[in-house]
């Protein structure tokens, strides 16, 4: 007989097949691929049943071996005399007997075999009564209920800790009617980028706002995990954007799955990831954020069996292993990504009890402060395997940056107990201040990078975070050199803004130099480029914070009108290439920090300072707000600062 798979294929539909001796020859012409399908899978359950009869059907000389009463007993050796027969060494007992209820052992296997087969059989054929959308029903109903059993698996309820004071979420409408509009442009804005995003980036990490598709890059591995939506969920909280922040926790419940095998940043998962998931659920208290993100956590935490504990820059979510980036200085893992992890993993633990990601970047910090700085400088570059310096580049840029402002932020959120912290940034600080902060021959105070012993007199846009991080620090300084640090903390952000106004677009660079009669101008074509950054607007919403110096908002809404005049497509918003040319081309990239972190900066410019008080708030590195823990708040122990 032929066999259905082997028939010929037809667009028309199958009546209910009869699986009678004569129903495969009937209905030759008509079968299709599905129903091929099915028949395979029931003549492979026929073929199975007959295989199981085979193997477990009662053999019968074995099942004189081993089917034996309690009265037969295997003995060692030979005694025919009471009627036995010799087995290779064995006598057995009561032959006669045995040969009998063997025998109706048997026969009644056959029977509990052969119904079972008829039964499967009717159940196949009631099965293909069925149409193919009601079969195809089943089978998504039975997947669904797989599904739902392994989150529920997955979900477990976390032990409940008393959350820290919440204040300061849903306020901070400016009573001026001009800033008013000013914030409601941002909210627009922000609403523009989500919109694109969700109808053609949806899912996907980022969008690519001219192509209209969804963008990737290799820090979040090759799946969907929906950076967007993660890292712009508590922008859209604050906003009061509700529905929006609805629709990305529902796709953040429904399809955020971490066990993929995909090869992800620790340090961008960590900061856009974890955070964003961290002050979400702070935020709006939806279980839903606190669970995936502790899940997300114990991903990461293979990264961190390497010979010192100092975690590999990436590591693969599904099977653990990790490795560092190619690029990176004699296999070293990188300063601002093992030192910028501190904040969520003491919130982790603190949600959880469970002290592994507290003790994790408590290792770190304990290593760090065993070594040896040249110049009492941190360098970007620090070896995993044998916990060596790499190249002695200090950077308070890409590289350095956010590890110098987690020391600070540490402290803060310790509720200031955290003095260990406050010492390391402090002694950071005074070196950095020593050897890479200088003033131009225009007067101008840069951050220059050290390279061997030589400072380079070039600073990225990155580095412009660096004016918000002093004015942040300055409260607690060594000496009270709170008005020192004010100070710095104001000429940066001059600096900064200097890099944003000697440009077509208004709009900073990526990396500008103070070298050869240039200030604050990108020299090198590969440094002209804008990728919708925050740092610059970052650090004008820390210096207004401090100081209420309206200029701070005046340079907010110039990079805000340039964003939106230069950087605005149909598709969303996009980064651009050159900001010194009048007709720029874009990037095609609509990055996820754009809303996580720039809309965010400038909407609380242009808010009132109850919204997010830096008093009970600190920011993660992606802007991600988190609550200060105040002592009576916290569990971990091992730490004075948490006990
Ligand atoms: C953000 O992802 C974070 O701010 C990070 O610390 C470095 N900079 C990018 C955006 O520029």
């Amino acid at each position: 007989m032929t066999t259905p798979a082997l028939l010929p294929l037809s667009g028309r539909r199958l009546p209910p097949l009869n699986l009678g001796a004569s129903a495969f020859p009937h209905h030759r012409a008509t079968l299709r691929l599905s129903e091929k399908f099915i028949l395979l899978l029931i003549l492979s359950a026929f073929i199975t049943l007959c295989f199981g009869a085979f193997f477990f059907l009662p053999d019968s000389s074995k099942h004189k071996r081993f089917d034996l009463g309690l009265e037969d007993v295997l003995i060692p050796h030979v005694d025919t005399s009471k009627g036995g027969k010799n087995l290779g060494g064995f006598l057995i007992h009561g032959q006669g007997h045995d040969e009998h209820r063997h025998r109706e052992e048997e026969e009644r296997l056959r029977n509990k075999i052969r119904a079972d087969h008829e039964k499967a059989l009717e159940e196949a054929k009631e099965k293909l009564k069925k149409s193919r959308d009601e079969i195809q029903a089943e089978i998504q109903t039975e997947k669904n209920k797989v599904v739902q059993e392994l989150k529920k698996k997955d979900s477990k309820p976390l032990p409940p800790v008393p959350l820290p004071n919440l204040i300061g979420i849903n306020s901070g409408e400016p009573a001026d009617p001009d800033i008013r509009e000013k914030r409601n442009k941002v909210k627009e804005m922000m609403k523009h980028a989500w919109d694109n995003y969700r109808q053609y980036g949806w899912g996907h990490n980022e969008l690519k706002p001219i192509a209209r598709k969804g963008h990737s890059t290799n820090i979040f591995g090759n799946s969907q995990m929906g950076a967007t939506i993660v890292d712009a969920l508590d922008t859209l909280y604050i906003m009061g954007l509700h529905d929006e922040f609805r629709e990305g926790q529902e796709w953040i419940d429904k399809n955020l799955d971490f066990s993929v095998n995909s090869e992800v940043s620790v340090f961008e998962v960590n900061i856009r990831f974890i955070g964003g998931l961290l002050a979400a659920y702070y935020l709006s208290g939806q279980e839903v954020f606190k669970i995936k993100a502790v899940q997300l956590a114990g991903k990461l935490l293979p990264a961190f069996n390497t010979p010192t504990g100092i975690p590999w820059a990436m590591v693969n979510l599904k099977s653990g292993v990790g490795r560092n980036w190619g690029w990176a200085s004699a296999g070293s893992s990188i300063l601002a990504e093992f030192g910028t992890l501190h904040m969520e993993f003491v919130h982790l633990s603190y949600l959880t009890g469970d002290p592994v990601y507290y003790n994790k970047v408590m290792h770190i910090r304990k290593l760090l402060q065993k070594m040896d700085r040249p110049n009492g400088l941190y360098p970007n570059y620090l070896n995993p395997r044998t916990g060596r310096w790499g190249q002695h580049h200090t950077s308070v840029g890409g590289l350095g940056d956010s590890f110098y402002e987690y020391l600070l932020k540490a402290w803060l959120m310790s509720d200031k107990m955290d003095t260990e912290a406050r010492k390391m940034y402090d002694d950071a600080i005074e070196a950095i201040e020593k050897h890479l902060i200088r003033k131009s021959n225009g007067g101008l105070t840069f951050i220059g990078e050290w390279k061997n012993g030589h400072l380079e007199r070039k600073m990225g846009h990155l580095t412009c975070f660096a004016g918000g991080m002093f004015a942040l620090g300055a409260d607690g300084s060594r000496d009270d050199k709170a008005g020192h640090y004010l100070q710095l903390g104001a000429e940066i952000a001059h600096t900064c803004h200097e890099s944003y106004d000697r440009t077509t677009l208004k709009l900073g660079p990526e990396a500008f130099k103070f070298d050869g009669g240039v200030e604050a101008v990108a020299v090198r074509q590969n440094e002209k480029y804008y990728i919708l950054r925050p740092e610059v607007i970052e650090t004008y919403w820390y210096m207004w914070r401090f100081t209420h110096d309206p200029k701070y908002r005046q340079w907010g809404w110039e990079a805000t009108q340039a964003i939106d005049k230069y950087c605005r497509v149909s598709g969303g918003f996009s980064g651009v290439k050159d900001v010194y040319s009048s007709s720029p081309t874009y990037d095609d990239v609509q990055q996820s920090f754009f809303l996580a972190e720039t809309l965010k900066y400038l909407y609380l410019l242009f808010s009132n300072d109850d919204l997010l008080p830096l008093d009970n708030w600190v920011f993660n590195t992606e802007a991600h707000p988190l609550p200060v823990l105040h002592l009576a708040n916290t569990t971990l122990s091992g730490n004075p600062a948490y006990r």
